[in-house]
């Protein structure tokens, strides 16, 4: 190896930058995420590591992303992107914990040194990193400890500002395929602004007028980019942009945004003067990768459209697409769930298209869903994307089209790819091909709800002392650890008509979450809060402090 760590630079910034004694940090579902006033340290090793993965990349471009998406806005975090916009490889998920935790700077010098002989990793490579955060109060501070990393290992570092999680995604894929056949776009936020909307354009050209949507900003960074591009897409698409208070304390995902809409079921209360019976509306989370549509019906009767609706309707409309187009039995699409997706979008999907089931988190419905040639990925959250497999791509470009019918749905097809970002799950994306969707099939909310009925459930957090005393297996649906309640949880289930419940542990809050389906409301409820109780139980809850909802 040509060059060795510059040790010096390294030890002076990380004095700067001391861990905190009494905590373990983990690099988890979506990278570290925490209080972000512990999260200093972390993000000037994260800023060294980095550098490191694009070293050992030969220099290709990895994206750094501060943000807690839809936590509370105490919490932050940050993750690493690697070249293609995907998330970071699991291998390294395990040295960004240990380096995290190395308890002082010479441990951290130490580990760095180990961590480069048995990674291989040539110092002589350069080191490229772009990186962004989102409105939260603490980025700048935690912005300042990153550069700082960057600083003493010497890496070249963009800084593309405040904006979402997947514009960064984009912008890693973009910079990194600039000047190659497979180029993803220009390497700006307005590129990716342009590239979504030029698209969006084309699909609706022709159809009738759509009306506004309203749009739940979740007074995070969508507020931002969301107003970006209304104004590109002017009259074809006229955004109501509501929670857009990013300047207000403790406003981010406060009663609003796409997890508290999931969760609760319900409208965000400031939005209950403004949603008309029969209008579309929208949540996003903090960062803008996760997506909620919702509607009140004619009594005013709030009905949510989560991940699972956007993935049926999704689905349906390639799958019609590549049957017009002529390419029927030539491109196959499959989905992608977790064991969250509601027991009736499984059934409705299931009997018409190939499906699997992963576990929780992007990085591996994302991965399950590159193996199909159309692999539609969402998790019931509202995260999720569409990927097309490079073949199905070179397919569409290269496919002769024998009527003008044929040739418009290819061009549907062609441009749904440019409107989609494949990188990662974009509620901005996603929310204007849904957008598509419901303009092409002359879908109203109500029409879309109808796909299938999604079986009355219930998701119910318990706080717990240790949460990784909980393991699972069978992608999550069922807990290996503590010994025993499985057996419990099951013994209960099969009291209730309809019944599915799993328990496990989350992976960007200290809790564990229970989640529950039966066929009746009331019993729905019931089911999750028992389970909720056995896990409160099992960890040796106080019995006096026990919730009273867990029965
Ligand atoms: C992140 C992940 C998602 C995951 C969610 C909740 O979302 O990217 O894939 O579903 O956390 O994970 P858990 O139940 O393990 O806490 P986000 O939007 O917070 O980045």
């Amino acid at each position: 190896m040509a060059s060795a760590l510059p040790v010096d630079a390294i030890r002076t910034l990380s004095e700067q930058h001391p861990k905190p004694s009494n905590v373990h940090f983990q690099y988890g579902t979506a990278g570290f995420r925490t209080l972000g006033n512990i999260l200093d340290s972390v993000m000037f090793r994260v800023g060294v590591l980095a550098a490191l993965r694009s070293k050992r990349l030969d220099g290709k471009t990895i994206g750094v992303m501060i943000t807690a998406s839809h936590n509370p806005e105490q919490d932050n975090g940050v993750k690493l992107v690697d070249p293609r916009g995907e998330m970071l490889e699991a291998a390294w998920e395990v040295h960004a914990t240990n380096l995290a935790n190395a308890a002082t700077t010479d441990a951290f010098v130490d580990a760095l040194d180990a961590f480069v002989k048995t990674a291989k990793i040539d110092l002589s490579k350069p080191a490229r990193v772009v990186y962004a955060r989102d409105t939260r109060p603490s980025g700048p501070a935690l912005i300042a400890a990153l550069e700082h990393g960057f600083k003493a290992i010497g890496a070249e570092a963009r800084n593309a500002g405040v904006t979402t999680t997947p514009v960064l995604h984009y912008l890693v894929k973009a910079i990194n395929t600039k000047g190659t056949k497979e180029e993803y776009g220009v390497d700006s936020e307005e590129g990716y602004l342009q590239k979504l909307s030029t698209a969006f354009k084309k699909l609706v050209a022709g159809k009738p007028a759509i009306p506004p949507l309203v749009i739940d900003c979740a007074n995070g960074v969508g507020a931002i980019v969301g107003e970006k591009l209304g104004a590109h897409l002017g009259d074809t698409l006229k955004l109501l942009l509501h929670n857009t208070a990013i300047d207000t304390a403790g406003a981010l995902n406060h009663a609003c945004g796409a997890d508290f809409v999931k969760t609760s079921q319900r409208l965000p209360p400031s939005l209950a003067s403004v949603l008309q019976p029969g209008q579309r509306g929208c949540s996003l989370d903090g960062d803008a990768d996760r997506l909620i549509y919702y509607y009140l019906d004619d009594r005013g009767q709030f009905h949510m459209l989560d991940g699972d609706k956007i993935a049926a309707l999704v689905a349906a409309f390639i799958v019609e697409l590549t049957k017009s187009a002529g390419l029927e039995g030539e491109i196959q699409v499959g989905i992608v769930q977790t064991a969250y997706a509601n027991g009736g979008s499984t059934k409705y999907l299931a009997e018409r298209l190939p499906i699997k089931c992963v576990s929780t988190g992007v990085k591996h419905l994302h991965h399950a869903a590159e193996h199909y040639d159309i692999g539609v990925y969402f998790e019931a959250n509202g995260h999720g994307t569409v990927l097309f497999s490079s073949d199905t791509t070179n397919k569409l470009s290269s496919h002769q089209p024998s009527t003008p019918a044929q040739s418009t749905a290819l061009n549907h097809l062609i441009n749904l790819t440019q409107l989609i970002n494949q990188t990662v799950g974009d509620a901005l994306s996603d929310m204007l091909l849904i957008e598509v969707v419901l303009a092409h099939k002359s879908y109203s909310g109500l029409e879309w709800d109808s796909l299938y009925v999604d079986l009355p459930n219930r998701l119910v957090k318990v706080v717990v002392p240790e949460r990784n005393i909980f393991k699972t297996a069978d992608a999550e649906r069922r807990l290996t650890s503590p010994p025993g309640l499985q057996a419990k949880i099951d013994e209960l289930v099969h009291r209730y008509e309809g019944g599915r419940s799993f328990v496990r542990p989350s992976g960007t809050e200290d809790v564990v979450r229970v989640y529950a389906e039966a066929t009746v409301r009331s019993q729905a409820d019931e089911l999750a809060f028992r389970v909720a109780g056995l896990v409160y139980d099992e960890v040796g809850g106080d019995p006096a402090k026990r919730p009273a909802e867990f029965l």
